[in-house]
């Protein structure tokens, strides 16, 4: 675009975006450095949930754009099946490496859904390859967010995303009940203590349906599209013990509690429960490049390993499934995480947070906050007749106020780069105070 050609929004139909009205009232990003970004306006803004939980190191952090760069200039691209180039061991390693033990064995995706599709299929095949193949059945959460597959969709748990998808979405799915019970846990710093009996609702689904028909169960450790609703203290303990009792697989999607969010490598260590999956995207390459995949326990791939050594072993992959790029990305977002003890910081963060939001409680229209890691969520009240509304308003207002607020429905959420300064989520905070003070 320039002065003399006015940039044509017609054609581009935009992703989970009001597509109308961001055509009356675009916004558009020009640049980004460190935990800002600048529109095209020249409004400059604190990112408040990373992109879209995925930029933690920041933007354009220069040894991720250098190893990036090098790596286009070397080898841009190579066929990823019965081929691959050393990077992409390199970031396996680095995973493994991070994640729980006995998880060890990467797969990898392009992206979060992608991620879970993969896991959702694993888990189908290791138990058919161990002699159950009638185990078909997948559980998923409420509220649950697992990417826009149709897996994923699937063993998802927001209707608006399911409900005009219905024909298409897997016949051999339950759900578990969320955990979110405001009378129970308004305004809890961190893990709610009630709500570890909603795992017995599994049990409850095992004799519906019998173990023998049951592959897995999914959830996030902590619901991040939901509006970071925390798991109860015990309650992912007791969903293990189940999985455990009747041969269940547990995944846990990590896509937003992997690499450090929580405090942790993963949301797994953080809460002390080891999944046999572990669906990973977002942070793992700063956002960068799209990237995703799966952790898979050792005994989950030598599973697969049986058969004709030359015969493939799991008839699944993508074109993109370790991109040189997004391995370059991987592996410099890594190293630069360790090295600057970025996960660490999080959680140094983390009270700090916790102490700004939860100092918010008594301002206008607050029906709710939320906190675990370096995340958290304010719950407003919707505006009579026009639900949504005042966390739109809040976002653009937050714009000029600058900062970037993600919204869903009534909920804010935030969830600030792992290099802010305490100064700066606590402005952060003081700019949302402001906002709900101006709010109708
Ligand atoms: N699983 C989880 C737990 C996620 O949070 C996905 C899978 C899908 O990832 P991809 O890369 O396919 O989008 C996600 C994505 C938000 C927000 O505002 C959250 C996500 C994506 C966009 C916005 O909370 N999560």
């Amino acid at each position: 675009m320039n002065a003399t050609t006015p940039l044509d929004l017609s054609s581009y139909w935009m992703p989970f975006t009001h597509n109308r009205y961001f055509k009356q009232r675009p916004k558009l990003v020009a640049s980004g450095r460190g935990s800002y970004l600048t529109l095209t306006d020249g409004r400059r803004v604190f990112d408040c949930l990373s992109g879209l939980w995925c930029t933690p190191m920041g933007h354009c952090a220069p040894q991720i754009v250098q190893a990036i760069q090098e790596q286009v200039a070397g080898l841009d691209y190579t066929p990823g099946f019965q081929l691959s180039h050393p990077g992409a061991f390199e970031l396996a390693t680095r995973i493994a490496e991070l994640a729980p033990a006995p998880l060890n064995r990467v797969f990898f995706a392009n992206s979060g859904s992608e991620a879970v599709d993969t896991a959702l299929k694993i888990a189908i095949g290791y138990h058919r390859l161990r002699g159950e193949a009638s185990r078909t059945r997948l559980i998923g959460r409420e509220r649950g967010y697992h990417g826009v597959g149709l897996g994923g969709t699937s063993v998802g748990g927001i209707s608006p995303n399911r409900k005009m998808f219905a024909p298409l979405m897997i016949s051999n799915v339950d759900h578990l009940p969320h955990t979110h019970n405001l009378a129970h846990m308004q305004f809890t710093r961190g893990q709610p203590a009630w709500g570890a009996h909603l795992a017995d609702e599994l049990e409850r689904i095992v004799a519906l349906h019998d173990a023998s028909t049951i592959a897995a169960v999914i959830v996030e450790p902590m619901q991040g599209s939901a509006g970071v609703i925390v798991p109860p203290k015990g309650y992912l303990q007791r969903l293990r013990e189940i999985c455990d009792r009747h041969g269940i697989l547990l995944i846990f999607d990590e896509v937003i509690t992997g690499f450090g969010r929580v405090g942790a490598n993963f949301g797994s260590q953080r809460l002390g429960v080891t999944p046999d999956l572990i669906c990973f995207a977002k942070a793992v390459t700063n956002g960068v490049v799209p990237f995703g995949g799966v952790i898979a326990k050792q005994s989950v791939y030598d599973t697969f390993m049986t058969g004709p050594a030359h015969a493939i072993e799991l008839f699944h992959g993508y074109t993109y499934s370790g991109h040189p790029l997004a391995c370059a990305a991987g592996n410099a977002t890594l190293k630069l995480m360790q090295e600057t003890g970025a996960i660490k910081r999080a959680a140094m963060l983390e009270p700090v947070l916790e102490h700004a939001m939860h100092s918010l409680r008594e301002e206008p229209h607050v029906n709710d906050i939320r906190n675990f890691g370096l995340a958290a969520a304010l719950e407003l009240k919707p505006r009579d007749g026009q639900p949504g509304m005042r966390a739109m308003e809040m976002f653009e207002r937050g714009l000029d106020a600058g900062i970037l607020l993600r919204f869903t429905g009534d909920t804010l959420a935030v969830a600030p780069p792992f290099i802010s300064t305490e100064d700066e989520i606590e402005l952060m905070v003081a700019r949302i105070r402001e906002l709900l003070r101006e709010l109708k």
